[in-house]
């Protein structure tokens, strides 16, 4: 275990009742038992979900590529994803190919839609939209919950982010506040907002409605003081072994440890909800729009 694990360069409190790790699940368990978990824990860390050999043929692709853009230390072995010390781009501005077959496959394949369609009961669809993460030296992801930037259509909606490789706790993968999916009335006016949305009798409304300005999110910057007000532990896994999968619902405070390392950290999340429930329209479509200005909506607050 390395001395200290930062989150966006706050170190955590090590201390076991400020931190610890997941608990682990099957996706062999009985649907009940799962159904249960994930109201009680608000997520699934499901071990083993994929064969490893599935999993390393999507991270040889990723790699080459990150490799052929010129994102990886020349002369090093892809497979390493040896930083160059350029950043990749988040979200919306990440290049790397959304229609990768094998990558495809992986997140959106029969394995994990059949899995979704038992432990939600019924005919699944998923955003179209996949979120890379390739995260290189140094801050970890904004601390955050997933409804604000994916809430405009059902609520019972579920993330899952898969590790693209072995991620240490040096590396930095997810944490995430236990029991924070169930502080909704703490957090009821984070979990209102809507980060394309902006209020039309602020001062600064024209600078939203052009672009100028945008909220991104975040929750907390301190992710001690944070756990303060709402409680719970920061949990995260020894190690995501690549095959594992982290479901998650829409209001669990999550965000990812800061990475010491020299190489990338590499994962996905993507979304899965009943097929019959409204989809939010920003992530659905051959090229979904995701944040564009056109999806900005101004109201009065
Ligand atoms: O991988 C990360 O750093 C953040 C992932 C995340 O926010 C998510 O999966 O919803
Ligand atoms: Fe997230």
């Amino acid at each position: 275990m390395p001395n200290t694990l930062c989150t966006l360069g706050v170190p955590l409190d090590l201390s076991p009742a400020k931190f610890g790790f997941l608990r682990d699940s099957r996706a062999s368990e009985d649907v009940s038992t799962l159904n249960q978990r994930m109201q009680d824990d608000g997520y699934l860390y499901l071990r083993e979900f994929w064969f490893r050999e599935q999993v390393q043929a999507v991270r040889d692709s990723v790699t080459s590529q990150l490799a052929k853009l010129g994102f990886l230390k020349p002369g090093t072995p892809p497979d390493e994803a040896q930083y160059n010390n350029r950043e990749v781009g988040r979200a919306m501005g990440n290049p790397l190919d959304q229609q990768d077959p094998l990558l495809r496959e992986l997140v959106f394949g029969q394995e994990i839609v059949s899995f979704f369609e038992r432990f939600l009961g019924g005919t699944v669809r998923h955003f179209d939209f996949i979120w890379f993460r390739t995260k290189g030296p140094g801050l970890g992801s904004p601390i955050h919950c997933d409804l604000v930037y994916m809430g405009r259509g059902t609520h019972n909606l579920f993330t899952t982010w898969v590790p693209l490789g072995d991620v240490s706790l040096e590396t930095g993968g997810l944490i995430v506040l236990e029991g924070s999916h169930r502080k909704s009335e703490e957090l009821k006016s984070y979990l209102a907002r809507d980060v394309d949305e902006f209020c039309t009798n602020r001062e600064d409304a024209a600078d939203y409605a052009s672009g100028k300005k945008w909220w991104d999110g975040t929750l907390s910057k301190n992710a001690n003081a944070l756990q303060k007000s709402l409680g719970g532990r920061w949990l995260t896994s020894r190690e995501f072994r690549m095959g594992d999968a982290m479901m998650f619902n829409m209001t669990l405070v999550h965000g990812s440890l800061d990475n010491q390392t020299e190489r990338f950290r590499l994962s996905t999340d993507t979304r899965y909800q009943l097929a019959a429930e409204p989809a939010d329209e920003r992530w659905i479509g051959k090229s979904p729009p995701g944040h564009a200005l056109a999806m900005r909506h101004g109201r009065v607050c």
